[in-house]
């Protein structure tokens, strides 16, 4: 098989079988309509995206307390399912597959999302340096407060209740979100984790709920129909460990013990340099032995090289795929990409969302 091919082959991810090796990454749209439902354009956005290998929906909170922007969908109330049922339906109707991201922000929320205005939660009472939008502008973190360790089997009920829910959807798996400073990488990493009792101090504690969490996903959507993502060095959202490769070592072996399907790993700075800090992502490809999903930066090219290399199963694609629909044909055919609009990347409508033209058509708003 010559290299350029590789990328359109065929994979068999657990019990599903993908047509190619690209995957859509999880891109926040801020596009929700009223109790947080997907917007119905997102059945159009996610179906014109179907010939992607593996589509991961945004990141979708499991409770309003995990939301931390405004206009993100759910994924724990009845009218959340129903609108997600009508995406799965309209991939799947155009032979494409689907994975939901389950988020939970923690520290990076604002008080006006929270129930009663409420503090968002934490793993230390440490407010983030970096801003959220809400209201239509963008606004400083809130401070946090730390969760009780009796707190904590909530937040991992959350996330197996949104599994159940993800299945009721008709998605063909879950992907835990577990990278960009949000709750999980909150708990991994002793930038933003100081607690002093079981969740905290050494790797094993930091790595505790990640993987209470990964467990119990797992053994509701199953095992081969998880998969989970992760930053190990990005700073995004002002998170930092003194030492990530250990901590992402570790972390790994115990997914692999747990036989998730996937690791999906943000190499770098998430949606930035990938060589920001030094890591050995050669290490975790070898400690796991299901699906390795590479992103960050990919274009053709170095696609093309890291699966001649076997360095990775399956590479993600993000901002070429909010541009591009067909982005998987424009590659075969070694066709231009179109560029993608920032100012329409987080909230509105129809523009910038659904109206990127495939090869051959032209913008309607150019005509
Ligand atoms: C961009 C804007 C808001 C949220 C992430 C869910 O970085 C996000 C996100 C990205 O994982």
């Amino acid at each position: 098989m010559s290299n350029a091919t590789k990328l359109f082959e065929p994979y068999k991810l657990g019990p599903i079988t993908l047509t190619n090796r690209t995957v859509m990454a999880p891109l926040t749209r801020n596009r929700a309509v009223a109790g947080m439902v997907p917007n119905p354009l997102a059945i159009e956005y996610y179906g014109q995206r179907a010939s992607a290998g593996l589509l991961i929906t945004e990141a979708s909170q499991i409770s309003q307390q995990g939301q931390g922007y405004q206009d993100t969908p759910g994924i724990y109330s009845k009218e959340q399912i129903a609108g997600w049922r009508k995406v799965t339906e309209r991939v799947h109707s155009r032979g494409g597959h689907i994975f939901i991201q389950l988020w939970h922000v923690g520290r990076i929320s604002h008080v006006s999302l929270q129930e009663s205005n409420q503090a968002p939660v934490a793993p230390s009472a440490i407010r983030a340096k970096g801003k959220t939008f809400v209201g239509g502008t963008f606004a400083d973190v809130s401070e946090p407060r730390a969760l009780t360790p009796e707190e904590i089997p909530g937040i991992v009920d959350g996330f197996k209740r949104a599994a159940a829910n993800a299945r009721e959807a008709g998605f063909d798996g879950v992907e835990i979100h577990a990278a960009n400073g949000y709750l999980l990488d909150q708990f991994a990493k002793d930038g933003a984790n100081k607690r002093t009792d079981s969740y905290g101090g050494s790797i094993e504690n930091r790595a505790k709920l990640m993987l209470e969490v990964a467990k119990a996903v797992s053994a509701e959507a199953g095992a081969d129909r998880t998969g989970i993502r992760i930053s190990p060095v990005t700073p995004s959202n002002d998170v930092s460990d003194s030492n990530p490769q250990p901590l992402f070592d570790t972390i790994v072996d115990h997914l692999n013990a747990l036989k998730l399907v996937y690791i999906h790993v943000v190499e770098g700075a998430t949606g930035g340099p990938r060589d920001i800090a030094p890591f050995d992502y050669g290490s975790l490809r070898k400690r796991f032995k299901g699906t390795y999903i590479a992103n960050n930066g990919y274009d053709l090219e170095l696609a093309n090289k890291v699966l001649a290399a076997n360095e990775a199963d399956l590479i993600a694609f993000g901002k070429p795929f909010i541009a591009n629909p067909d982005l998987v044909e424009r590659l075969k055919a070694g066709a231009p990409l179109n560029t993608p609009d920032k100012a329409t990347f987080y909230g509105g409508g129809a523009k910038g969302y659904i109206d990127y033209p495939a090869l051959g058509e032209t913008l309607q708003a150019a005509q």
